[in-house]
């Protein structure tokens, strides 16, 4: 396909059959500050390898999906920052055609990730349905591509700026298995508890890696998502975590911010609370991530 650029470097990995992990790029762009995204970006990356696969990381510039990037391609998203256009399934095609510098969310990096045979996708959180919802009608694209994209998410769970509990029966409604890696319980992003449950517990990349196998083999559309907790060790008190998220929302709330600047709102608002606390946390589970989601790929 025309639009569709991946790297020689993927390209090589994905036709030897070898594993490769995709990486998206609003995390970069809308999810963390410059410099520490460029370096986390490039700390995930170095991750990947470390577990035997190759990182493709995905974002759109000039006109093309690309599935794996340069460290300047990574730079320049970084460095852009949020003037970076938050590219979701709606936006694609008119970000393509228009040649704009484009950041990928879960659900764009999901539909190029299969376009170019990559089954596995490492991140930090996933978008789901807001709370308030009832009335908003804000429930992220990301939610339907893993309806109908079949690649497999590791996140840290559903952050609970988030309602978890209409999150979890959206993703029930359209088929999408959530998968607690050595837990039982969802975890909540920056904390390894939500007082969720998640499906099914999964104990092993191996486990992980069979059931993505057999759900291809059936036929079955869609991702799922393996949700796998943040680190004991930098997990972040839930009083604190609690205590920023709502505070963050009540000021996205007076400031009528709405639409896809919500997320990236609440991401800066809730770290310049935390005085950097929770970004450090969210650098750590995503490294863990990354991880986990080579393994994976390993053994597939
Ligand atoms: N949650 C995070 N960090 C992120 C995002 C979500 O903890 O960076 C990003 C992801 O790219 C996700 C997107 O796909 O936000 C969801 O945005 P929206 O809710 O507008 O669909
Ligand atoms: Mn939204």
């Amino acid at each position: 396909m025309q639009y569709l650029e991946i790297s020689p470097e993927v390209k090589a990995a994905l036709a030897a059959n070898q594993p490769v992990v995709a990486l998206e790029s609003t995390i970069i762009s809308h999810g963390m500050p410059y410099p520490k995204n460029v370096e986390t970006a490039l700390r995930v990356e170095a991750e990947v390898r470390k577990y035997g696969a190759i990182p493709a990381t995905i974002a759109v510039i000039n006109g093309k999906m690309k599935a794996g990037l340069s460290h300047k391609e990574i730079e320049l998203l970084g460095k852009t920052g949020t003037a970076v256009t938050k590219v979701s399934r709606r936006d694609l095609p008119i970000v393509l055609a228009r040649k704009m510098l484009g950041a990928t969310t879960v659900a764009t990096t999901m539909i190029i990730a299969e376009a170019a045979g990559i089954s596995v996708f490492a991140t930090g959180g996933i978008g789901g349905v807001h709370r308030g919802a009832g009335e908003s009608m804000d429930i992220s694209a990301d939610l339907q591509e893993l309806a109908r994209t079949n690649v497999a998410v590791v996140s840290a769970g559903v952050k609970s700026i988030l309602d978890l509990g209409l999150t979890l029966e959206y993703l029930e409604t359209h088929g999408v298995p959530v998968l607690g890696f050595q837990t039982y319980e969802l975890p909540a992003f920056y904390t390894r508890k939500s007082g969720f449950s998640v499906d099914y517990q999964v104990d092993t990349a191996e486990d992980i890696a069979e059931i993505i196998k057999i759900k291809k083999a059936t036929n079955l559309k869609g991702g799922m998502i393996i949700a796998n907790p943040v680190p004991e060790k930098y997990q972040m008190d839930k009083a604190i975590i609690d205590l920023a998220i709502n505070k963050a929302l009540k000021e996205a709330d007076e400031q009528g911010i709405q639409g896809k600047e919500i997320t990236p709102f609440l991401l800066s608002r809730i770290e310049q609370i935390t005085g950097g606390n929770s970004l450090e946390s969210n650098i750590r589970l995503v490294l863990n991530n990354a991880r986990l989601g080579a393994e994976i790929a390993g053994k597939l």
